[in-house]
């Protein structure tokens, strides 16, 4: 296996290898994993939190996000008027997002079913909203309008009652208020429950609730909710998993990642387009590329070199493209890319290929599938329908992307009858025997017997 890295990527060559799943594995381009722990830092917070509410709440505004919210609860009237300050033309772009989104959640909705075993025999499954979610919404550098629709809409298609956004407090706006383009897209979602409270200090008030001193102490401020959701930093995410089992989260998301299969029919440009514009989100995003073709890998290699320098973030491009989370994996043919891109996982997989619909029946594991040269990945981001917050850091070979079914429980119902019962009371005794629980089996053929109290006819 070869490795270069005097280029803008390096790149890894597979030709000729047969790896074990545990050496494939290891070839793939991830990041270091970060040692730093929260825990410490993160914990105090939480109890504090729990301890004096709106006044902790305030407190860790003006010491993290460098401003004491006035609001902690924003009012209705600044959603409205941020939603009146926006512009147009970004308005149009959330609304068509929005509406994208909401007819694919619409048809995600789980359907309820059963099954009939024998007569007086049906389990039956019935899918439940969770009752009261809080989403949370990053501020500072990543401020994703995007990501509020991604979490809002299918929580809203899944039924669930009771939604509420917490988001920093910005330094830059009138008392604190969080950004603006946030808030004017809670008011296009019909969001009305939204703090200014960002960090592990929003994680406290979801999970445990918060009392406040709006509008009078000791009123309640913030019911605690049953689902956290929403990216977050590190104490973000530190603080979602210590709640977590107390509260239900989505998953705790690493940096962004694209993985694409191409072949010599893929057009070199959009390829290098699609790599800087994953790379664009964080230095430490992963954009990885398998091609069964060596001229084209150098050909993106020197579309790349032309592209990266004129992009507006180069320097964090250039970095994320040159760590050791990006790479150009060339395989001997189609069949090793598939293959590679399996191990890989990736959060988006683009397939540009010569015949897509014969990859993708391939693929067991990615994020989500972005098909042939018109589906690029900012497509799903902003306006396919399709949901953006998706698993990353390989966590595609188990998990999936937020849907309508992460604000929803299955519960199954049991409906036997005296005849679905009667017909395997005594294999359910026989059972429970076996387990030396009889008053398991006891519990059933009681139900059976003319006199309860008499041991031998049980
Ligand atoms: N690519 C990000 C989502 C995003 N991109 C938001 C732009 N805004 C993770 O899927
Ligand atoms: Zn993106």
């Amino acid at each position: 296996m070869a490795e270069s890295t005097e280029q803008i990527m390096r790149t890894i060559d597979l030709r000729g290898t047969t790896l074990t799943r545990a050496e494939l594995l290891e070839a793939m381009p991830r990041a270091e994993m970060g040692t730093f722990e929260a825990t410490d830092l993160v914990r105090p917070i939480l109890d504090d939190v729990k301890e004096r509410g709106a006044a902790a709440l305030r407190d860790y505004g003006e010491k993290f996000d460098g401003v004491r919210p006035h609001y902690l609860r924003v009012p209705k009237e600044e959603l409205e008027r941020s939603l009146e300050q926006l512009d147009p033309k970004v308005r149009a772009a959330i609304e068509e997002s929005v509406r994208r989104s909401r007819a694919v959640a619409a048809t995600q909705v789980p359907k309820p079913f059963y099954t009939d075993l024998a007569d007086g025999a049906r389990v039956s499954e019935r899918w439940i909203p969770v009752e009261r979610v809080g989403l949370y919404v990053p501020g500072g550098k990543a401020v994703y309008p995007s990501s509020v629709i991604m979490n809002a809409v299918p929580a809203q298609a899944a039924g669930v009652e009771s939604l509420a956004i917490a988001t920093p407090p910005s330094k830059s706006n009138n008392d604190g208020l969080p950004d603006r383009t946030i808030l004017a897209t809670c008011a296009i979602l019909g969001v009305d429950e939204v703090y200014a409270v960002g960090g592990a200090q929003a994680v406290a008030m979801f999970a445990y609730g918060a009392r406040g001193s709006e509008p009078q102490d000791g009123e309640i401020l913030c019911e605690p909710v049953d689902k956290i959701t929403g990216p977050g930093n590190i104490f973000v995410a530190t603080a979602k998993s210590l709640v977590s089992g107390i509260v239900g989260i989505d998953a705790v998301a690493g940096p962004t990642e694209i993985g694409i299969i191409a072949d010599s029919t893929a057009n070199p440009g959009w390829l290098a387009a699609d790599l800087i514009g994953q790379a664009e989100h964080d230095e430490l995003a992963g954009s990885v590329l398998i091609t069964d073709d060596t001229d084209l890998a150098q050909q993106v290699l020197d579309e790349l070199a032309v592209r990266v320098p004129r992009t507006k973030h180069a320097d964090r491009v250039a970095t994320s493209l040159s760590g050791k989370q990006s790479a150009i994996i060339i395989t001997d043919d189609l069949q090793q890319s598939i293959a590679v891109a399996n191990a890989y996982a990736a959060e988006h997989l683009e397939i540009q290929t010569e015949d897509p619909d014969a990859v993708i029946p391939q693929i067991r594991n990615a994020g989500a599938i972005f098909r042939g040269g018109y589906s690029p990945v900012p497509l799903g981001d902003y306006m396919s329908g399709s949901n953006h917050v998706l698993p990353t850091g390989g966590t595609a070979r188990f998990a999936a992307a937020l849907g309508v079914h992460t604000f929803m429980k299955p519960v199954e119902v049991i409906e036997y009858d005296a005849t679905g019962l009667g017909a395997i009371a005594d294999r359910i005794n026989n059972f429970a025997v076996s387990e030396d629980l009889p008053a398991h089996g006891e519990s059933v053929l009681t139900r059976f017997v003319d006199d309860p109290y008499d041991k031998d006819t049980l």
